[in-house]
């Protein structure tokens, strides 16, 4: 109740912070990205942590004006760190809710396109991840492929979670496959899990995607999933979630 409530006055984003994590290109160590986080303050409660946040805010729907929040606020950031000489993609998270027919509020199709157009920002830099459990639903995949005939990159996050088809896969309009961190949290101890990994990422591989595993804390788990030949690595071995000023002291790195 006291997050509903919450949820309401902050749907513009009072309260709000959004935080960025560095995706790390495994090969050249070289920070390619950043995802988009939320952070919440609420006046009462503290900070609340998305996982909780996050749901009630989709089943109440304030996800969608908070999210037409957060696609402007991080495409503005963008826009800031490349005048700053820092070009770096984008992830921003999309719930389904976003997506659906008549969500009502501004269609994130023109939310995107108005904010590129003014910002002057490469639509390919900018990656919207769209969760695993999506790929069944046809009409907010029509709206996918939509974004994507538009020139935004297609993420599928939390592969592996739920239960994908992957016929849907292979028809998804997606260029790339982010690995769901239950699978790296037991890489090192479980040859299961190297064998998803590996398998998740040569599927990939062969559909034309490239692969990102989240979650890696430390270098064994790295050495393995770099030996199933993933392309790119986010977790707290590289970087934690950081707000945008201090992703320009990364400009050496980048
Ligand atoms: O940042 P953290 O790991 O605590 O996030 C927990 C969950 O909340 C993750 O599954 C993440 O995808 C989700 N989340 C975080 N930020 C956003 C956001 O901006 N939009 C949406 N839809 N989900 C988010
Ligand atoms: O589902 P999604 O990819 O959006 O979730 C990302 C979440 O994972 C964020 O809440 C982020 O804070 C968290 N996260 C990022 N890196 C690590 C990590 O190395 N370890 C753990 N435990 N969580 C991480
Ligand atoms: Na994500």
């Amino acid at each position: 109740r006291a997050i509903e409530d919450g949820l309401w006055e902050s749907r513009g984003g009072a309260g709000m912070a959004l935080v960025y994590q560095p995706k790390v290109d495994i090969l050249s160590g070289q920070v390619t990205g950043v995802e988009a986080l939320m952070r919440w303050h609420h006046p009462e409660l503290g900070t609340v942590s998305p996982a909780e946040f996050v749901p009630v805010a989709e089943r109440t729907r304030t996800i969608i004006p908070l999210g037409e929040w957060i696609i402007r606020e991080t495409l503005n950031q963008q826009a800031e760190w490349r005048r700053k000489g820092l070009d770096l993609s984008v992830g921003i998270n999309v719930s389904p809710a976003q997506l659906a027919a008549g969500a009502g509020g501004t269609p994130v199709m023109d939310i995107l396109t108005d904010e590129c157009d003014r910002l002057d920002l490469d639509r390919s830099m900018v990656e919207l991840e769209i969760t695993e459990s999506l790929l069944p639903d046809r009409a907010a995949m029509d709206e996918v492929r939509t974004l994507a005939d538009a020139g935004f990159h297609i993420v599928i996050d939390d592969f592996g979670r739920d239960h994908a088809a992957l016929s849907l896969l292979a028809e998804s309009p997606a260029r790339t496959l982010k690995i769901d961190k239950g699978f790296v949290d037991n890489v090192v101890r479980n040859d299961r899990q190297v064998a998803i990994i590996r398998f998740i990422t040569e599927l990939a591989h062969g559909l034309g995607m490239r692969t990102v595993v989240e979650g890696i804390e430390d270098i064994r788990q790295l050495v393995a999933v770099a030996g199933c030949g993933c392309d790119v690595a986010q977790g707290y071995f590289y970087y934690r979630p950081m707000c945008g000023d201090r992703i320009l002291g990364l400009k050496a790195d980048a």
